[in-house]
């Protein structure tokens, strides 16, 4: 088989970009080590930028997105007992769109089918040959057969645990990393969400969030101890944990049902620089990881998507190499931007292990600098939003 770009991984990364390069007339093929049922399973990220919402437009699937998606024009950040409203619409006259991952993919693998896009749902053993030169080719095991696609690029978009960031060479790969010494332990439950907009909260308990994915389905979470398991976690204790974690408001109107999803996700940064070897590029999770706090993950992969559809568009067009070997330089720099913001979130509202008496002080003075000033407010702002690709 033969293609111009080998896709491994079809999550929101490698779908956005085949069904991208598939407008423009560039042929994609995607290899997915799983099945469709399981990726759409999977409780992901839950807040689109506005950058994100123009790439899924122009990428011909935005309809239900925009009859669905929930606007939000600000969030809440809760500590010391009361919420403060962080106004994104006022601060920089922008938006963000609550649409779940697993909506943007299942719109994606639609439009994808439908436009008689190839998808190869559990192929394993994908293994990526030769892309220090011109012919790259990548192999793998479908039903114990084995196949191999040749092709012009092959993009990693294969997530943390892929093979394609495994694949680069490790004498040229360096990596970044930060782990964090606790988890979220995340529910979603068929309720009405607690308020119109996201409530950060800061408490010394440990840090809480109070999501949606619609307007009668809630996603809540707590920080939690790594080493602590789902089971140990009730539905009613962590309802009681998530109400001693809000204001007394928030707590009182908080609707509780039964959990539909229960799970527990560590929280990491990670970078591996560059994103480019030879003709192999990594994309979205294959290369960054941000923890959750500032809504990033996904909206990171679509500005990835951003950057090497571009250049791969310029490539078929006008034959030019230029964009392409700029494209790990153009990603990492919104990528480090969007680390710094997620790792800053992160310190501001989580309670460290080692946090002393003064440490929480800081958190406190920083919380009420941000919330209290313009300046403060319209920095938060600005990265919440998303800088411009
Ligand atoms: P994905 O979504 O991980 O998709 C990668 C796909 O590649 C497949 N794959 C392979 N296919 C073929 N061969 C191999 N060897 C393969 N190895 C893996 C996988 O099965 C998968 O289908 O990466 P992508 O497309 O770059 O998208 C990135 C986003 O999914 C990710 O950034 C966010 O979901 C991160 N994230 C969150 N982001 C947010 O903004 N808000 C959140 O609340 C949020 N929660 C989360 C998250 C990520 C989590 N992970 C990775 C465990 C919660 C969790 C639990
Ligand atoms: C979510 O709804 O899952 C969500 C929202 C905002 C975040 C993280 C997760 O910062």
């Amino acid at each position: 088989m033969r293609t111009q770009v080998a896709i491994i991984g079809a999550g929101p990364s490698g779908l956005l970009l085949s069904q991208i390069l598939h407008r423009q007339g560039i042929d994609s093929v995607i290899l997915e080590q799983r099945s469709l049922e399981y990726v759409l399973g999977r409780i992901r990220a839950g807040v689109l930028e506005q950058g994100a919402v123009k790439m899924l437009d122009e990428a011909g699937v935005g309809a239900r997105m925009h009859r669905e998606g929930l606007i939000h024009d600000g969030t809440e950040l809760c500590f010391d007992g009361s919420r403060h409203r962080i106004d994104f619409k006022a601060l920089t006259g922008e938006t963000v769109m609550v649409y779940g991952q697993t909506e943007v993919t299942r719109d994606l693998v639609d439009a994808r089918l439908a436009e008689g896009g190839v998808i190869v749902y559990e192929a394993e053993d994908v293994a990526l040959h030769d892309f220090d030169g011109a012919k790259p080719h990548v192999t793998y095991r479908k039903d114990g057969v084995t196949h191999r696609l040749d092709c012009d690029f092959i993009a990693g978009c294969d997530g943390y645990h892929g093979a394609s960031r495994k694949a680069a060479p490790q004498d040229v790969l360096k990596t970044f990393e930060r782990v964090y010494p606790f988890g979220w332990l995340g529910i979603l439950s068929e309720t009405p969400p607690v308020s119109h907009e996201l409530i950060y909260a800061n408490h010394e308990r440990g840090f809480a969030l109070c999501s949606m994915r619609s307007n009668v389905l809630s996603r809540y979470y707590v920080q939690c101890p790594l080493d602590d398991k789902v089971d140990a976690w009730s539905d009613d204790r962590f309802w009681d944990e998530l109400r001693r974690r809000v204001d007394t408001e928030t707590a009182e109107a908080l609707i509780t049902g039964p959990s539909i999803e229960k799970s527990i996700a560590p929280l990491r940064s990670f970078v591996a620089e560059p994103m480019k070897f030879g003709r192999m590029f990594l994309v979205g999770d294959a290369a960054h990881i941000v923890p959750p706090t500032g809504a990033k993950g996904l909206n990171l992969a679509a500005s990835d998507v951003y950057y090497l559809a571009r250049a791969m568009i310029d490539f078929y067009d006008n034959g030019s190499e230029m964009l392409i070997e700029r494209y790990s330089e153009d990603a990492l720099r919104r990528i480090w931007k969007a680390e710094r913001f997620s790792w800053w979130m992160t310190n501001l509202l989580h309670t460290f292990p080692d946090s002393s008496a003064f440490d929480r002080k800081m958190q406190i003075a920083e919380l009420d600098y941000v919330t209290s000033s313009k300046v403060g407010a319209a920095a938060l702002a600005e990265n919440y939003v998303g800088l411009p690709y």
